[in-house]
């Protein structure tokens, strides 16, 4: 074979004189399937997996830059057992794990024995390799709260989507699509899947029109053929509008909804009774009515068409509602799950790493947290509640709390209320890959391996069904362990060991992926397996209660909710003492509270901001480039500030990420940045359980 027809990756391989080893990228929850090039025991050079569909050999900066986590000094190396007491900063001394396993183990059996199993709960954001802790405190243990953090991210999203279309998490397919509808998902700043990003330059090209709907003129609105400046917490009254217009226009698909969905007359007579006209929304929202019209028409007649949420229109109490209106807007068009739409993905036939035989299983007591919250409908732990049951015992005592890969003291509301949680548990692990904030306030601390040095098998977040492996390029940093070691090791203790009995992480994974074409070996050598996207699922039974596309939610109606979205006013409102709203988003550069400890990403953008409309600044005296101090009713916080002429006056937009010393431990760091959290009070949607960060109302002064 000539140099020329080597493939890519090879060519590399050889100039860096490195092995390739096929893995997948955990900087972000989109996990890109990777190729991963190891010398002499240290990673040298990352990039995308050239063959995959999701990122063809691409990757982002954050993910190029990812491979410093195999590095970074401020790893946590060693078990570490806390010597202070709580509430104050941690301190620890090293122990050995079998210590660790020890101590927890016999917490675990404390706590079941004073309060009952459901007493213990977990977190965690990825869920990297999660499952392996539902088997050990889920299946074996008894607790029925097994949860991630998805109330803390698209919490009103995924309801909507299960409750009309029955799917956990629809995928976009719009590169095939003409016309995009983006309600506050900012594609080109926040990245969510590179496919994804690459499918909305790709539609552009191939002549689709792109509409942001967003307070602020956002990476994504700045390569939009149309930007909607709409009012913060206000999508769900222009959605509902928009609605309207589609269906007294007689411009919805009679066919696709006749068939397909369920309710559609009451919802015509909702909008009616409600008097949701394009006038009445105008008001609401900033967008005048006959851009309304207009925009709800262009959607409706330019096929195909995708009408897309993320987390924009939730953080409000109103969340819920605006999200399910604009997931309508797809099913009145008949936009659902063709070619360039909204897209119900498969998913991959990926079993348990482990088969715990049901004799040897505990059934939980007591309803998981969510439901005797009053929260049926969540999908999730709505985690600024949890904070009620570990102080107060309400609705019933929280004792012990594993922490995997999350980190609440920086990312959940009020952060004061998160840290009191903390000294009020039996039993806090952190599970780990940096000194966390919120692992200071922990009993223990188990330093897992990073994405680099540890095997996953997982979905990936494609089109198609699609399995994902992560596989361990280099040695444990320290005496860092993957989590299917830690959770063996704590098993054993509990005398659990033998539903853990593999020796290699190869002995999982080949039970994990038995039912996967090919089976491990084809997984290990290509990093993925994909299956082609199937479209037209729509009609072949969804899995909602009528198995149709629910306009009208029979999970709601059960719940004792409408089964038709309405639009109410969000909660807070700024007034004369603290006149601007806060709205939150991303950093390009950064992911969340993961990438700050990274010297690569922290030259590139070293601190968050907030942006302040330029007659707002004039207003109240602030320059660009200032440092400014941000206050609300609760805490205020001192950040730089940035001028810009895009974003809604009377709104701050916070750069998330940052802040408070983060890391604790972390040299690159600490002291760079401000972290909002604590300006905000708990606000919780009262259907969903999803956090309401923008819920927050604030003044600002120069410093
Ligand atoms: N570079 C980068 N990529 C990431 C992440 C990251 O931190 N950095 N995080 C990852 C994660 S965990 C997630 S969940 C996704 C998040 O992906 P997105 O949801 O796309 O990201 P955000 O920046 O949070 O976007 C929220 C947008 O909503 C807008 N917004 C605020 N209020 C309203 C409103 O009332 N209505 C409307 N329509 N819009 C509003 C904000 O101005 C902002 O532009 O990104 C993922 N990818
Ligand atoms: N103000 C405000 N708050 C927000 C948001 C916002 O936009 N504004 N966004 C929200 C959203 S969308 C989300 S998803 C949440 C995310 O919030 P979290 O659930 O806290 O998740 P991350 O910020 O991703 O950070 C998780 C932790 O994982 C650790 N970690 C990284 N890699 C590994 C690993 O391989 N193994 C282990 N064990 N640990 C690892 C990091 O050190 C970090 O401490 O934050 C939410 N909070
Ligand atoms: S998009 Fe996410 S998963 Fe993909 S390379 Fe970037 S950080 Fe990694
Ligand atoms: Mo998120």
């Amino acid at each position: 074979m000539t140099y020329q027809e080597k493939k890519l990756s090879q060519r590399i391989a050889e100039i860096k004189k490195a092995e390739v080893v096929k893995s997948f990228c955990y900087s972000c929850p989109w996990n890109c399937p990777t190729e991963v090039y190891v010398r002499d025991g240290k990673v040298v050079y990352v990039k995308g997996n050239e063959d995959a569909p999701n990122n063809i050999g691409t990757r982002c900066s954050k993910g190029m830059a990812s491979w410093w986590i195999t590095q970074d000094p401020d790893r946590v190396k060693y078990p570490m057992l806390r010597t202070n007491p709580k509430g104050e900063r941690g301190e620890f001394k090293r122990i050995s794990w079998d210590e660790a396993f020890d101590f927890i183990a016999g917490k675990l059996k404390d706590i079941a024995k004073k309060y009952g199993p459901e007493a213990v709960a977990l977190t965690c954001h990825h869920d990297p390799n999660t499952q392996f802790y539902r088997h050990l405190l889920s299946d074996l243990y008894g607790s029925p709260n097994m949860y991630a953090h998805t109330s803390g991210c698209e919490q009103d999203r995924r309801s909507a989507c299960l409750t009309i279309f029955g799917h956990v998490f629809p995928m976009h397919d719009f590169a095939n699509s003409k016309y995009i509808m983006l309600w506050g998902m900012n594609m080109l700043g926040a990245n969510q899947g590179l496919f994804e990003s690459r499918g909305i330059l790709e539609a552009k090209k191939n002549g689709a029109k792109v509409v942001v709907i967003d307070p602020s003129f956002t990476e994504t609105a700045q390569k939009a053929d149309e930007w909607l400046p709409v009012q913060p917490g206000t999508d769900g009254a222009l959605a509902l509008a928009m609605c309207k217009v589609i269906i007294d226009d007689n411009l919805y698909d009679r066919e696709f909804v006749a068939a397909h969905c369920e309710g559609f007359d009451g919802f015509r007579d909702h909008l009616n009774d409600k008097g949701y006209t394009p006038e009445w929304a105008a008001e609401i929202c900033g967008i005048d009515a006959d851009t309304i019209r207009r925009i709800a028409r262009e959607f409706a007649t330019t096929k195909p068409a995708i009408s897309a949420i993320f987390k924009g229109s939730g953080y409000y109490t109103n969340g819920h509602d605006a999200g399910r209106a604009c997931y309508i807007l797809d099913a009145l068009t008949g936009q659902v799950d063709g070619v360039g739409n909204l897209h119900l993905k498969d998913w991959a036939p990926v079993g348990n790493p482990v088969d715990i035989p049901d004799d040897a299983k505990t059934a939980p007591k007591k309803d998981p947290l969510h439901v005797a919250m009053g929260y049926p409908l969540a999908p999730d732990l709505p985690n600024s509640r949890l904070p009620e049951a570990v102080i107060d015992g309400k609705p019933y005592p929280v004792k012990g709390l594993f922490v995997h890969s999350t980190n609440p003291v920086m990312s959940d509301p009020d952060r004061d209320r998160v840290m009191e949680m903390f000294k009020h548990l039996e039993l806090a692990v952190a599970c780990e890959v940096l000194m966390s904030e919120t692992a200071l306030e922990c009993d223990i601390v188990l330093p897992e391996t990073s994405f680099y040095e540890m095997a996953e098998v997982r979905q990936g977040l494609w089109l198609g069904a699609e399995a994902i492996i992560c596989q361990p390029a280099i040695d444990p940093v320290g005496e860092s362990k993957p989590p299917y070691e830690i959770v063996q090791g704590i098993a054993k203790k509990m005398g659990w060991g033998k539903h853990f009995a593999y020796k290699t992480w190869e002995d999982w994974a080949a039970t994990a992926t038995a039912g996967l074409p090919g089976g491990l070996e084809a997984l290990k050598e290509k990093g993925f397996w994909s299956a082609p996207p199937e479209y037209n699922k729509v009609g072949k039974g969804l899995e909602t209660k009528t198995g149709k596309i629910e306009i009208y939610s029979h999970a709601y109606a059960d719940a004792g909710h409408n089964p038709y979205p309405e639009y109410v006013e969000r909660s807070v409102h700024p007034d004369d003492e603290y006149p601007l709203q806060v709205t939150h988003s991303k950093l390009s550069m950064h992911c969340n509270i993961v990438t700050q400890n990274n010297p690569m990403l922290m030259e590139i953008c070293p601190e968050n901001w907030v942006e302040i409309n330029s007659a707002d600044a004039l207003k109240y005296g602030i320059r660009d480039d200032q440092m400014v101090v941000i206050e609300s009713p609760k805490d205020n916080i001192t950040i730089r500030a940035k001028v810009v002429e895009g974003l809604v006056p009377g709104c701050v937009s916070i750069r998330h990420g940052h802040g408070f010393g983060h890391w604790a431990m972390g040299s690159v760091a600490k002291g760079k940045g401000a972290h909002s959290n604590n300006l905000m009070e708990i606000h919780t949607n009262p259907v969903t359980g999803a956090n309401c960060y923008n819920e927050c109302k604030v003044r600002v002064r120069p410093a």
